[in-house]
């Protein structure tokens, strides 16, 4: 078994430097509570990996919902190699979860194929606020810095593909 996922701490000797590269991330202000510790764990973890403070680019988006279009606003930002989002929606007693689960993946997986490039999807979709805490810095670890690595890695793979063009 993969001793990486599902471990609460990544090993990051592994995960190519980030110096050069420039990275937006989107926040959603639901449950803000969670999407900040997210936010804290995605941004430490491009600070530990050599990304500059002043090419990290954070917006804030109203819900999840809205992560893909405030992902796509990045788009017309000069040199942004990734853009992460984070979110946070738990399970209510109506539909909404997934719709807003369902919008939310399928917006960015569009967004990463139309526009070429990554866009992570940084979302804990839970059953309850306890699972979301645990998953945001808790006992779980957090979604933050998997998204953070996962922007990396994405962008190192996009680079040495250019490198052979
Ligand atoms: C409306 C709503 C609900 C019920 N739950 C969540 C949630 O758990 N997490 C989240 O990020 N956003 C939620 N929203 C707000 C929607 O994402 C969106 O902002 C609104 O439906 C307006 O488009």
């Amino acid at each position: 078994m993969s001793s990486q996922k599902n471990s609460p701490s990544e090993d990051l000797s592994s995960v190519p430097n980030g110096s050069k590269m420039r990275i937006g991330i989107v926040v959603s202000e639901w449950n803000g509570e969670i999407t900040e510790k997210l936010l804290e764990g995605a941004f430490e973890t491009l600070i530990s990996c050599g990304c500059k403070k002043e090419n990290i680019i954070r917006k804030n988006v109203p819900g999840s919902f809205e992560l893909p279009t405030g992902a796509m606003f990045f788009v017309d930002y000069e040199d942004i190699d990734a853009v992460i989002c984070l979110g946070c929606v738990i399970q209510g007693e109506t539909r909404h979860f997934e719709f807003i689960c369902h919008a939310v993946s399928q917006g960015l997986m569009d967004l990463s194929l139309k526009f070429g490039m990554p866009f992570i999807f940084g979302v804990l979709t839970t059953d309850n606020l306890q699972q979301a805490k645990d998953r945001s810095g808790g006992k779980l670890g957090n979604k933050g810095v998997e998204a953070a690595t996962t922007a990396i890695k994405m962008i190192a793979l996009q680079q040495e593909f250019e490198v052979r063009k």
